[in-house]
Parts: structure tokens; sequence; C-alpha cells
């Protein structure tokens, strides 16, 4: 059965993003979040813990947190449980109109407020494309960020500027032959932070300029990144290389890693369902053609 109505695939196509509610259970949401303050072995009722780890923009670009609250865990049970929850997978099924996805192996967020004089915690939020806006013609993909806790505005969470996918087209006539592609000029534009309840999947349009906000509330910001996108047989290097990292507990090619290992010394690798094997590319769906693989994203997040 469809996760999306109609309205929101008009939604979808209009604003340039659509929220899942209810996306996997309650459950499922505490357990990223437990594992999230594991890892970072911090706690959610102790504020100077989390803290506790420096943001790798202070210490040489290395360590598994940044000032953005990109958190490099990428293998553990939990995020995969949540990967593989039907409705999730469904959601990404109505996007594309095809059942034959791979899944995203990515990462989470904890993004503490910014905090009274100390300039490693005064992020100040960020809005990029993590494609080559450049490009004719443009690639449709997505991308999908789950809340794990109630999330209000002025937390750090998700912001974009709704509608620009469909606006694209005439906005880059206005602007300079040499403009970044993958950060907009902002001016004229509106940023809007898009809050949201626990469970919900927010999926958006990698054309849409997107980021996460400053967070000036009292509580940190939780989040699972979780996208997924048409597959085929043909890339038997892609499908290994990410076999590979589920099985050893390692990021994917491309991603920052965890210098501590702590992934490395969990139990694993992630126990699979049959939905979970296909969408990780360790079995074939059934009758899957052999088209070509889109090009993965190489993250540029910060
Ligand atoms: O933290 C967020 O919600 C946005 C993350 C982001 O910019 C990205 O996934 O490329």
């Amino acid at each position: 059965m469809n996760v999306l109505s109609e309205a929101d695939r008009a939604f979808f196509r209009e604003q340039g993003y659509v929220v899942v509610p209810k996306a996997v259970p309650p459950e499922n949401l505490q357990a990223v979040i437990d594992v999230i303050w594991e890892f970072l072995g911090a706690a959610p009722d102790d504020p100077e813990s989390w803290y506790r780890i420096p943001p790798r923009e202070t210490t040489g670009g290395v360590g598994p947190l940044s000032q953005s609250g990109m958190v490099e865990i990428y293998q553990h049970q939990a995020l995969w449980n949540n990967r593989q929850y039907p409705r999730v997978y469904q959601a990404f099924v109505d996007i594309w109109d095809t059942p034959e996805l791979w899944v995203s192996l990515d990462r989470a967020n904890m993004k503490p407020p910014v905090r009274d004089g100390d300039p490693a915690w005064q992020d100040p939020g960020f809005i990029h494309w993590d494609i080559d806006t450049g490009q004719d013609p443009l690639p449709f993909g997505v991308q999908g960020v789950l809340y794990l806790t109630d999330t209000a505005a002025d937390q750090g969470g998700f912001q974009c500027v709704p509608g620009f996918p469909a606006r694209f087209a005439e906005w880059v006539r206005t602007q300079p032959a040499d403009r970044d592609p993958r950060v907009p000029d902002l001016t004229g534009l509106d940023v809007q932070s898009i809050p949201g309840r626990a469970g919900d999947l927010l999926i958006w349009n990698s054309l849409l300029p997107h980021g996460n906000g400053r967070n000036t509330a009292d509580r940190p910001r939780l989040a699972q990144y979780i996208a997924m996108r048409p597959t085929g047989r043909a890339d038997e290097r892609q499908r290994q290389e990410r076999i590979a990292s589920w099985r050893t507990r390692k990021p994917a090619p491309s991603w920052p890693g965890d210098p501590r290992g702590w992934e490395l010394r969990q139990p694993g690798p992630a126990t699979l369902t049959d939905l979970g094997r296909r969408l990780l590319g360790l079995d074939p769906w059934p009758g899957a053609s052999d088209a070509a693989c889109s090009t993965p994203k190489k993250s540029t997040r910060p």
C-alpha cells in the first residue's frame, strides 16, 4: 500500500520535500538515540557531556563529530532497523516509482545548542547542495532525514528553501556564470526551518538548497539520515563496497569515519531482514534488470 498520497506527491513536486509521519515505531527511534549517546560517551540529561567530544573543525579535521552535528556512525543495528523498516522503504518506492532500491549507508546527527563563550560550538547553520547543480541535464535524486525527537524550529534541525527545485531553471538564469554549483547565493531566497515530530521522515529533492540550522534551543537536535535510490546489478564494484562496509562495520568510501573505531568494537554485522539484504545489495531484487546504477552521491557535508 502507498505511503505517499496524491496530495503528498503534489506537495513534493511543488515544495521540493515531503514529510512522512510515524515512519518507524517509537522504540526504533529510542534505540538510535541510545546508541548516539553511547557512541559519543554522553548522556541526554548531562548537558556538559554534549560538548565532551570536540568538533573535528577544531581538531585538524578528524573526529567522530562535526560542528554541524554529524555523528560518524554507519552500521549499527539500530540504524539498520530503520533503513529496513517497511514504511520507510515504501515511502521511497512511492517517490521513485520502482521497488528496486538501495539504501544509503548514512550517518546520524546530534547538534547541541550553541554554547555561550565557546567558539567551538557556535555553528551558524548551513545551506548547500550535495549535487553539482551546474550539470545539464540535472539528475533527479533524493535525500532523507528521520527526526528522532520532536524538533522545534530553533533547535538546529533541517532547513531549506521551499519550492526551489520548481523554480531552479528561472533562478539560475539570474545567476553569474561562475556561481558556486554546490552553494547557492541566498540573496532573495527564503530559508525556512522545518520543525517536526519524532518519527517524521523528511524526504527532499537533491535540488533543494538545504542544511541544518543554528541550535538556540536548550535541547540537542537528534536525527538519522536515510535515503534510497534505484539500483541495478550492473555496478558490481559499488555493490561489493557496500557489502564490505556492512560486514566490517566501516563507512563506505568517501565518508569521514570515526578515528576511534567505536563501531569496530561492537557486535556485528547488523542482522538484515530479507528487505534489508536487498536494500544493501546482498541479494538481488527478484527480476531486477541489468540497468546501470545511478552515480553514487559523494558526500560534501561538513
Ligand atoms: O542535518 C540536516 O538535516 C541536513 C543534512 C544535510 O545537509 C545533508 O544531508 O546533506
